[in-house]
């Protein structure tokens, strides 16, 4: 079977955060796990890059929108790595295979008669990218709950989509399609607003150029919106591609809740009005919230830094985390102590302990060699079939895109395999030569169990299989078969086990940050207000006071290249970086771990102030200082390009 899921598009406009990667970390749990059912799977995700916005924010940071687009997409690119993401395609709006695409669908939408030029009167809202009549603003302000931001005037010339000719088409396609929209509570909100009456919708801009030229009027740029819902076509080479062929229509589209109207309402009348057949399933997931209770996003300024999260728990805990909070219907909360909590609990002590101690007592028992199993006694008859009911369960959950349910079920038999070695007490077992059957019965039930719970656990956890692999002596390719959950002798006796590093150790909160930091964060979090940060305009230092150039000429500025660059242990703020600079290697303790991720910096030619005298920082001796731009949160580092080597002047 075929299984195409696909993420929203992202805006690259800021750096992406944990909420962003909810999205696209749940689509890549579903992609695996169709993986491991032998499904032929495309797994698609991108960046929507010709939104007005994104030129606005590269005309603030003085950079032209390509190149600053360029820049975070690599972030994106990067993110995505960090955690594991197995995507099969990453498309970017500012490509040509997807610019040909919308303009070949635009031209054809008009030919048809479905787009047709007039005038635009009325309010854009350049952060949501959306249109608004003036009877639907608040105040003034853009209607979107989320956000209430200042909404612009318009008055231009465009060309309109005829949404409301196809509104009683598409009505009577959800009515018929109960799974087309979900979950539920979503789908009741699409039918009212539909129901309500559907407008024509603007779908071209003049006012500014960057984006996909309508081809037949090249004064107007096509709506971004309209662009954006193409990709999942486009990246499929819509319309004689051979992949497009092969997985359309989407099996699941998925996305945060509030972009649910324009893939349900929008998007599938671009495809009724192209005669293609519309996705299967438009998911719409809820948001994480912060622990203030705002929506995790760029410009409240709630976010953390993803990279720096990784880092300190890994991938798959906050894989983890994130899935098992997020519950069908619901918002979740993101917090960093609440993420330490699960950890802890979850991970550490049910599912880690469970095959440390496990299999400590393989390696103890029975030399660490894997005894044969024998007969069943009621309790692993009772283990086996939980683990049968659990697997279908995590089927029934996972076709649901419920991951949260999935993850629910998974640790019933965490807690059941731990509970058995209660019941078992194997080192009691061990002092009773009578025993040894028993015991090889249940040691051999304990890796069995380990064997289960990482199969079952493997799309979300995507690293647990190869670590459990080493441990039990097989390959990670060995727990990568769904179908093979059936054999629960799936590990044959005689293998060497080893005990081996636990999986998830205990994490504490005050491992990265000191007391006085996280006293600062506990006081940060009650001043904070949720005013959007994008809007705080910071005022500019004074210029001090002048110079001679003598006296100027007293700095010595140089480029360096930077060899290494490492976290601070213990701080949040601080890197460290091994710099090469004329021939010298030297460490810098530079304030920049809050803007730079260490893998960023590594390669790059900075500048750097190379005769101030050295200080010691955190027990560091910081050999010079790196030169950066700050503004409000924005910082940057003045970098130049890699022709010039380390060691030369800059004046
Ligand atoms: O809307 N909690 O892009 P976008 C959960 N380019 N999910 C969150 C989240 C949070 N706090 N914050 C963001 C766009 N998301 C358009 C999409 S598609 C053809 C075009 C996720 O960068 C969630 O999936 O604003 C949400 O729908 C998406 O990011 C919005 O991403």
């Amino acid at each position: 079977m075929k299984y195409y899921i696909t993420t929203p598009i992202f805006y690259p406009n800021s750096s992406p955060h944990i909420g962003t990667a909810y999205t696209t970390i749940a689509a890549d749990a579903l992609a695996r796990y169709h993986r491991m059912n032998g499904d032929d799977v495309f797994f698609l995700t991108g960046t929507d890059e010709n939104a007005q916005k994104i030129v606005r924010t590269a005309e603030s940071q003085h950079v032209a929108p390509k190149e600053y687009v360029d820049g975070v997409v690599e972030k994106f690119k990067a993110l995505w790595k960090a955690l594991d993401i197995s995507y099969d395609d990453f498309i970017r709006t500012t490509e040509e295979r997807h610019h040909q695409v919308v303009q070949a669908i635009f031209t054809r939408l008009y030919e048809q008669g479905d787009i047709y030029k007039s005038e635009y009167e009325g309010w854009y809202c350049t952060p949501c990218e959306t249109f608004w009549t003036e009877n639907k603003l608040v105040n003034g302000r853009c209607p979107n709950p989320d956000c209430g931001r200042e909404v612009e005037l318009l008055k231009e010339e465009s060309y309109f989509f005829r949404l409301s000719k196809y509104q009683d088409k598409l009505l009577e396609h959800i009515q018929r399609h109960p799974e087309f929209i979900q979950p539920s509570s979503r789908r009741n909100e699409m039918i009212r607003f539909i129901e309500g009456g559907l407008e024509d919708l603007c779908v071209s801009r003049t006012t500014f150029q960057w984006g996909i030229q309508v081809p037949f009027n090249p004064r107007h740029v096509v709506y971004v919106w309209l662009d954006a819902l193409i990709n999942y076509i486009s990246a499929l080479g819509y319309p004689d591609g051979e992949k497009y062929q092969r997985y359309w229509p989407a099996n699941v589209h998925l996305m945060g809740k509030d972009i649910v109207r324009f893939h349900a309402v929008i998007w599938p009348i671009v495809l009724l009005a192209l005669d293609i057949p519309l996705p299967q399933v438009v998911y719409g997931h809820g948001w994480f919230l912060g622990k203030e209770g705002g929506k995790i996003s760029k410009s409240r300024g709630n976010v953390q830094d993803s990279f720096e999260l990784i880092r300190r728990y890994g991938s798959d805990a906050i894989r983890y985390f994130l899935l098992r909070e997020m519950q069908v219907g619901q918002d979740g909360t993101y917090a960093e102590d609440n993420l330490v909590e699960r950890i802890n609990s979850d991970l550490a002590n049910d599912f880690g302990n469970f095959i440390s101690r496990s299999l400590a007592m393989i390696v103890k028992y029975r030399k660490g060699i894997l005894p044969d199993p024998g007969v069943d006694t009621p309790l692993e008859a009772e283990l086996k079939s939980l683990s049968t009911e659990v697997q279908s369960k995590v089927e029934e959950r996972l076709a649901a895109c419920d991951p949260a349910g999935a993850l629910e079920q998974i640790w019933r038999f965490v807690a059941r395999c731990n509970k058995y070695v209660d019941e078992t007490a194997p080192w009691a077992l061990a002092k009773k030569p009578e025993e040894e059957k028993r015991l090889d019965h249940v040691l051999n039930t304990f890796a069995q169990c380990i064997r289960i719970m990482t199969i079952l656990s493997a799309p979300f956890m995507p690293g647990v299989p190869g670590k459990t692999a080493a441990l039990l002596g097989k390959t990670e390719g060995d727990f990568l078969n769904w179908d093979s959950l059936k054999d629960w002798n799936g590990l044959e006796p005689g293998l060497r086990v080893v005990k081996g590093e636990p999986l998830f150790p205990r994490v504490d909160m005050s491992d990265w940050i000191t007391q006085e930091e996280l006293k600062e964060m506990q006081e940060e979090k009650m001043t904070s207000s949720a005013e959007p940060a994008e809007e705080a305009v910071p005022e500019f230092e004074p210029i001090k006071e002048e110079v001679t150039i003598d006296e100027f000429a007293k700095l010595d500025l140089r480029v360096a290249k930077v060899l290494k660059a490492e976290k601070v242990e213990k701080t949040d703020k601080l890197l460290k970086l091994e710099i090469e600079v004329a021939g010298e290697t030297r460490t810098i303790v530079s304030g920049i771990a809050l803007h730079y991720a260490p893998e960023e910096l590594v390669g790059k030619h900075v500048v750097i102030v190379a005769n101030l005298k050295p200080v010691k920082l955190r027990g560091i001796l910081s050999q010079g200082m790196i030169v950066a731009a700050s503004h409000g949160e924005n910082l940057e580092v003045l970098s130049v390009d890699a022709k010039i080597p380390g060691g030369a002047r800059v004046k």
